[in-house]
């Protein structure tokens, strides 16, 4: 990489640390299952901020668009759930696992993450990424003690 390059790289990974956003999506809003909005744009390093709101609900990530097909643990019922984006493009599908939440009220939402030094090259390409791992930890222990 040129020297001018490498200063670009840099600058930008600064300015991407600074810019970092938190977006709030709120969890069960007028008591109805659903998240809002339900489909936000974001970019690495900002925080999704699953503020629960109302009912009883959690969030798990899908393996595909509008999908109910769980593929992490996920959080439930906290206050807050708050998520730092972690890959550099691609889509992150959720849904609430709570009962039939996802099948019969479609509670499902998408983060759609854009490629923060190119944001025409948006999340065009989904990537299925498995960041919502928290609670694994606590499974497992709760296994060991059973
Ligand atoms: C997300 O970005 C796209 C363009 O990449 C835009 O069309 C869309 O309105 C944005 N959605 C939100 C919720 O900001
Ligand atoms: C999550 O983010 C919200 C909004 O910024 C903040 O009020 C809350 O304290 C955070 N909670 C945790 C557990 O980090
Ligand atoms: C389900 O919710 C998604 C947003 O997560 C929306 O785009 C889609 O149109 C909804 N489907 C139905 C059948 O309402
Ligand atoms: C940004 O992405 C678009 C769509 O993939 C592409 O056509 C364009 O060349 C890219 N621009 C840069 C500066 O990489
Ligand atoms: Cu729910």
């Amino acid at each position: 990489m040129s020297r001018a390059a490498v200063l670009f790289t840099i600058l930008a990974s600064l300015l991407t640390t600074v810019i970092a956003t938190t977006i709030v999506i709120n969890v069960g809003e007028d008591n109805k299952n659903q998240f809002v909005p339900n489909a936000v744009n974001a970019t690495k390093g900002d925080v999704i901020a699953f503020h629960f709101v109302g009912g009883h609900h959690d969030v798990v990530q899908s393996d595909s668009f509008g999908s109910c097909n769980q593929i992490t643990n996920g959080c439930p019922n906290p206050e807050w759930y708050n998520y730092t984006v972690d890959l550099p493009k691609g889509q992150i599908w959720f849904f609430c696992s709570t009962l039939t939440h996802c099948k019969y009220y479609n509670m499902t939402g998408t983060i759609f993450v854009l490629d923060s030094l190119n944001q025409t090259n948006n999340a065009a390409t989904p990537l299925v990424y498995t960041g919502f791992n928290i609670l694994i930890s606590s499974i497992v222990a709760a296994f060991l003690m059973i």
